[in-house]
């Protein structure tokens, strides 16, 4: 049985006290749950403050381009399904860059755990006002505040065909720990959004203010996350946000529907190089 410091590659530099240190505490702590072989587990991450997660979680890493964290994870996931494929982005890499792939991802149901830090800010650049930023929000990029209605990753993630949908918070690593168990369990793209406070760029959303601001939908008995209407009417609801398992249903993964079942993955062809016409085509480079 695998432990937390098995997936410990090395000491993260994130500022002290950065909600993302909390995110990769759940995630070592979920994937020593699961007994997860760090050999079989591919973290995708963009740019970002969040993307460094990859250099220090043990397993394979992918650190790629802004905002293309999801086509990359799943290229991953489709040519070698067997794999446990995370995708971590933060509210810009996601919600704003890397929008596209997010809804497409969402409506084809790829069996993927996506991870959404939301900072409510664009951190690694020094703090910008990003898609999830308040109306009003000063920032670098909006000194006389931001004259642009905020985005809600998880609103459009349901309007989009989304079959698992959750929201954690970073000042709660063990309950964020047991969403992300069950999003990784979730045959299909697993949504999880989690509230991260960026101590160093964005003062106004403090782990205090998060603390006054969200509510446990654990603790309401009446609500069911297997009831869409229920879940829109909370999303619509305003107020205090609603935090935990918002939203899930069974539908067959892009895999199970299109992966011919009696071929080998990808990952398992024999890819023979013919080398006298791999050179012809090295020629035309030359
Ligand atoms: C194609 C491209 N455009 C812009 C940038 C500059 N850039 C780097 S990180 C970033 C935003 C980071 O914000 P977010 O994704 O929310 O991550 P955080 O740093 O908050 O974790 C931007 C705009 C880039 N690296 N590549
Ligand atoms: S700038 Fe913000 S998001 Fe980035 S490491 Fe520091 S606290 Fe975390």
């Amino acid at each position: 049985m695998r432990n937390k410091r098995d997936y410990h590659l090395e000491a993260p530099t994130w500022c002290p006290g950065c909600g993302i240190f909390a995110l990769f505490d759940a995630l070592k702590t979920t994937a020593a749950a699961m007994d997860l072989d760090p050999e079989h587990m591919v973290v995708v991450t963009g740019i970002g403050c969040h993307g460094r997660l990859s250099n220090y979680f043990k397993a394979y890493g992918f650190h790629g381009l802004h905002g293309r964290v999801l086509p990359v994870a799943a290229g991953i996931k489709l040519s070698n399904p067997g794999l446990q494929v995370l995708g971590v982005s933060g509210d810009g890499d996601a919600y704003s860059i890397g929008l596209s792939h997010f809804i497409h991802a969402l409506r084809k149901n790829i069996n993927l755990t996506y991870l959404v830090v939301d900072n409510r800010v664009y951190a690694l650049t020094l703090g910008q006002t990003s898609p999830t930023s308040s109306l009003g929000f000063v920032s670098k990029s909006t000194p006389y505040g931001s004259k642009e209605v905020p985005l809600d990753g998880i609103r459009m993630a349901l309007a989009a065909g989304g079959t698992f949908l959750a929201r954690g918070f970073s000042g709660q690593s063990s309950r964020l720990a047991s969403l992300i168990e069950r999003g990784m369990k979730h045959k299909g793209f697993a949504l999880i959004e989690v509230l991260s406070p960026c101590v160093t760029q964005n003062k106004l959303y403090s782990y205090e203010w998060y603390k006054e601001n969200v509510y446990l939908l654990e603790d309401d008995s009446s609500y069911d996350p297997r009831d869409r209407n229920h879940a829109w009417e909370r999303l619509n609801a305003g107020g205090k946000i609603p935090v935990g398992l918002i939203y899930e249903e069974s539908r067959p993964s892009y895999e199970e529907l299109v992966l011919p079942k009696k071929e080998k993955p990808l990952v398992f062809n024999d890819l023979k190089i013919d080398m006298p016409k791999f050179e012809n085509y090295l020629q035309k480079f030359r």
